[in-house]
């Protein structure tokens, strides 16, 4: 039951991601590097319409500007045989020994000031291929000791590096914004705006607040224990989903980066419902990419990378496919309804009504009967639920 990915799905991939090659903690490489083209060409293949990258996964750290130019210019070379797009640039701000302490917040201000230089070449990179988000992760903005890091300190100092970047966008006129993606740890021992809910508060400090969202990454949340899909609708519901970062993570524990839907499969279904139906008249609540940060498993040679690749969208796709299916059932409306998941969008309080028309309403309090209410009727939650499941499952 395979469906074949468009361009217009929007599916892109980091280069880091199928590039990896599965160096961990405890072990060296089980794969040999990949060659920028061939990751274009096969992604493109598979259905992709973008790739992403950090800079160092282009060039390497350090190189010369004719080394740098030329692959720019090879990649270049392959997005035009291809028709792919780069539609988000980060920048490599944690695998340099410099950057130990972090990039924008290392106690270190000589490494501050190197770090921001790097961003600003890399925005000017970005605006050169055509992207439109430019993401950053602070991986090693962040402690192991809580006296080793002034986290008030720091968070200006964060603010003070975005503030300029927005500065810098601004004034050559960059058709770009920035979204920042939130991790709770890993590789340090806690990271700074670690989830969501943190980066959300921090971007409304800035000074242009109107530049700058957030790039979720699934795992990233669920590390954290929470709910991706729940973090996700705040984030549209404040308008700051400039970018996400799908995958799949398997509860509290280390950064798993498995394919989308190879983790919490239920919280994957109802994030691509959300995505997908969850917009106006029951259309698309975000029409970016659908951007797979991934890592291919150690145990995979490279065969298992275009598979692992493929079935992230395979795997979106079918659960968008399971979705739509969902919403058409009838048995899933009337589930729907009996539950009231629509009153919730009914405002509490009447037009014009304030709280001195409330306390004056009866009805509202003397005399609702909450034993009656409560007493009488339960939500029917898990009816919704177990038709929820059985459309995950193709059983209907
Ligand atoms: C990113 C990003 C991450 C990290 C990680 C690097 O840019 O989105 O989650 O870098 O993938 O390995
Ligand atoms: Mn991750
Ligand atoms: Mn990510
Ligand atoms: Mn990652």
């Amino acid at each position: 039951m395979a469906i074949q990915p468009t361009r217009e799905d929007k599916f892109s991939f980091g280069l880091w991601t199928v590039g990896w090659e599965a160096q961990d903690q405890f072990g060296s490489a089980t794969r040999p590097p990949l060659d920028t083209v061939e990751a274009v060409n096969r992604l493109s293949d598979l259905g992709a319409y973008g790739i992403t990258f950090h800079d160092n996964d282009l060039f390497p750290f350090g190189c010369s500007a004719g080394e740098r130019q030329r692959e720019i210019d090879r990649l270049t070379g392959a997005l035009k045989a291809t028709g792919m797009i780069v539609p988000m640039v980060t920048t490599n701000l944690f695998s340099h020994p410099v950057f130990k302490d972090g990039g924008f917040t290392s106690n270190d201000r000589g490494v501050r000031r190197f770090a921001l230089r790097k961003v600003l070449d890399n925005i000017d990179l970005a605006a050169e291929l055509g992207a439109e988000t430019f993401v950053m992760w602070g991986g090693r903005e962040g402690s192991e000791y809580d006296a080793a890091k002034d986290i008030r300190g720091a968070l200006e100092r964060y603010r003070e590096a975005v503030n300029l970047l927005g500065d810098y966008v601004t004034d050559k006129g960059y058709n770009i914004r920035f979204a920042i993606e939130p991790k709770p740890n890993e590789p340090r021992g806690d990271i700074l705006l670690p989830t969501l809910g943190h980066a959300l508060a921090f971007i409304e400090t800035l000074e242009r607040p109107e530049l700058v969202g957030i790039n979720p990454e699934t795992g990233h949340e669920q590390m954290a224990g929470l709910n991706f899909t729940h973090g996700i609708a705040q984030a549209l519901y404040q308008g700051k989903l400039f970018h996400i970062d799908l995958n799949g993570q398997r509860s509290i524990k280390f950064d798993q980066d498995l394919v989308f839907g190879h983790g919490d499969l239920q919280n994957a279904f109802s994030l691509v419902d959300l995505l997908e139906n969850g917009g106006p008249d029951g259309g698309p609540a975000y029409t970016g990419p659908r951007h797979f940060d991934y890592k291919p498993s150690r145990t995979e040679d490279i065969d298992g990378v275009w598979d692992s690749a493929a079935a992230n969208m395979q795997t979106y796709l079918l659960l968008k496919e399971r979705a739509k299916a969902f919403r058409a059932d009838p048995e899933v409306q009337a589930a729907l309804q009996a539950s009231r998941v629509a009153e919730i969008n009914e405002p509490t309080l009447n037009p014009g009504e304030g709280y001195e028309q409330l306390r004056a309403d009866r009805a509202s309090y003397e005399d609702f009967d909450v034993d009656a209410y409560f007493g009488g009727k339960g939500f029917g939650f898990v009816k919704l639920q177990q038709l929820f499941i059985e459309h995950l499952l193709g059983a209907r």
